[in-house]
């Protein structure tokens, strides 16, 4: 039987405060919509390990399709909180639509917005934002995760196409995306955006099983073997490593405000479940340690919120950084995973089932905590940002 989707949102230092109509709006329609298509189905999907494929079309309606992409090209013409709130609402409910959302808008319609041609704008993107199509982007390989600098896969120039070559892993969409945006190195060994499309001889997307986080998100691979990519495909806008990179820091962006999301609806549920939950003749809410838990996740969500914030007034301006984008990352992952193990505890065994989305939750963000930068790898490009020196590569190995 569907579950009643309860949830209420905390905001204890009265920050929509900080927000103007139009934000409101757009987050209310987001959370209307989210309760009323995608709670009542969202369990059963990630139990079965499907993507809610009918769930495309409401997506694109509430603007979580390209959120600041200008409108001319399809896109909503929002501004970065905006795009920030969407990202939150959808994450409350399963991190799986969040990144669907975040790849379709920051990973692929962004590189051919801000990198593409007008002729690839036009093609592209109005279909995107309408979800008819729906695209991945391929940037980790098989060997090549944190450090995507040293990619294999590589392209050939044969006149008026090139032949790609090589493999990307762990490919969100990739299953059943129309169109690839995908990082290769030229024969000089510079990295490029190519555009490939579903259909292209020697292209496939073998879907990625036995996954026990983001079930219900499609992961595949991509695989080319001598595929003839049409020169026209190649975004002629950046090469080098930071093109896919600054793609990266608009999806980081809208990761931070998705795990207060994710950790919005574990502590909602952990609130509620401790006032009606009895022990001892007592709700479980009156005993201390309870209340040390939801006072914390309270602080932790509340500081969360006000980082987010800053941090999309401060895109809004343009002055925004990637070492700010990757500390509210880190930040808002770890504290969202922090809270739904919290949660889950005052939940008790209930706490592991799908009565409840907590346990969904907390699987979901061991992905996120990996996915877009590890934990660890933000850690360094905070202390990189400090110092100035980065401390990603040691000399290399001696062989005995
Ligand atoms: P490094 O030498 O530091 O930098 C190479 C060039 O890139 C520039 N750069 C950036 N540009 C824009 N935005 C950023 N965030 C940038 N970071 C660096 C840099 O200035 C340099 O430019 P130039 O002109 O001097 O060449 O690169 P490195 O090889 O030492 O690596 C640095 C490191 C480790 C931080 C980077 O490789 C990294 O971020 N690794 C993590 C990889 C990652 O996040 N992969 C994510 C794959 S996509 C994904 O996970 C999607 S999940 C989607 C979902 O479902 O939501
Ligand atoms: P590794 O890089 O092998 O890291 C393993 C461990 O070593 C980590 O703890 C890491 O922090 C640590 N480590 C690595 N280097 C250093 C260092 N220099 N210093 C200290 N510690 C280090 N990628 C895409 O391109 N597109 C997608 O759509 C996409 N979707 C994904 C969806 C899911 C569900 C998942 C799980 C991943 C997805 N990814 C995607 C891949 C993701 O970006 C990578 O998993 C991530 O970048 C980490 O790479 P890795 O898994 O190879 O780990």
């Amino acid at each position: 039987m569907a579950k009643t989707d309860l949830f209420q949102a905390p905001d204890y230092y009265q920050l929509d405060e900080l927000l103007t109509d139009e934000h409101k709006m757009v987050r209310d329609a987001a959370r209307a919509w989210v309760k009323k298509e995608v709670s009542p189905i969202i369990e059963e999907h990630y139990e079965k390990a499907t993507f809610p494929n009918h769930l495309l079309k409401g997506l694109a309606e509430i603007g979580a399709f390209g959120p600041y992409i200008p409108t001319e090209y399809g896109g909503a013409g929002l501004d970065q909180i905006s795009y920030g709130l969407i990202m939150q609402e959808l994450e409350r409910s399963d991190s799986g639509l969040r990144s669907t959302a975040s790849v379709q808008s920051s990973l692929v319609m962004y590189p051919i917005y801000k990198y593409g041609n007008e002729e690839q704008r036009k093609k592209y993107l109005p279909k995107l934002a309408s979800g008819e199509w729906i695209g991945c982007f391929g940037l980790t390989e098989p060997d090549h995760g944190s450090n995507p600098g040293g990619m294999i896969t590589n392209f050939k120039d044969a006149g008026d196409h090139v032949i790609l070559n090589g493999a990307k892993m762990w490919i969100s969409n990739a299953p059943f995306a129309q169109i690839a945006v995908v990082w290769a190195k030229d024969e000089s060994g510079r990295i490029h955006g190519l555009v490939v499309e579903r259909g292209m001889e020697g292209f496939s997307t073998p879907e990625m099983h036995g996954k026990w986080s983001l079930r219900a998100s499609a992961t595949g691979e991509l695989i080319f073997n001598n595929v003839k990519v049409p020169k026209e495909n190649i975004l002629p806008g950046r090469s080098g490593l930071g093109a896919p990179l600054s793609c990266l820091d608009s999806a980081r962006y809208g990761i931070a405000w998705g795990a207060i999301g994710a950790a919005m609806d574990c502590y909602d549920s952990a609130l509620r479940y401790s006032l009606e939950r009895t022990q001892f003749d007592v709700p479980i809410g009156a005993f201390q340690l309870t209340q040390k838990k939801l006072a914390e996740m309270l602080t932790e969500i509340t500081k969360a919120q006000l980082l987010t914030w800053r941090l999309g007034v401060l895109r809004n301006d343009g002055r925004a950084t990637s070492a700010q984008i990757s500390m509210a990352k880190r930040n808002n992952v770890h504290m969202a995973i922090t809270i739904a193990r919290e949660a889950r505890q005052i939940h008790g065994a209930m706490g592991i089932t799908n009565e409840y989305s907590i346990m969904r939750h907390m699987m979901n963000l061991e992905s996120v905590i990996t996915y877009e930068g590890t934990h660890d790898i933000h850690l360094l490009i905070t202390g990189m940002d400090v110092t100035g020196i980065p401390a990603f590569k040691t000399a290399p190995l001696e062989k005995k």
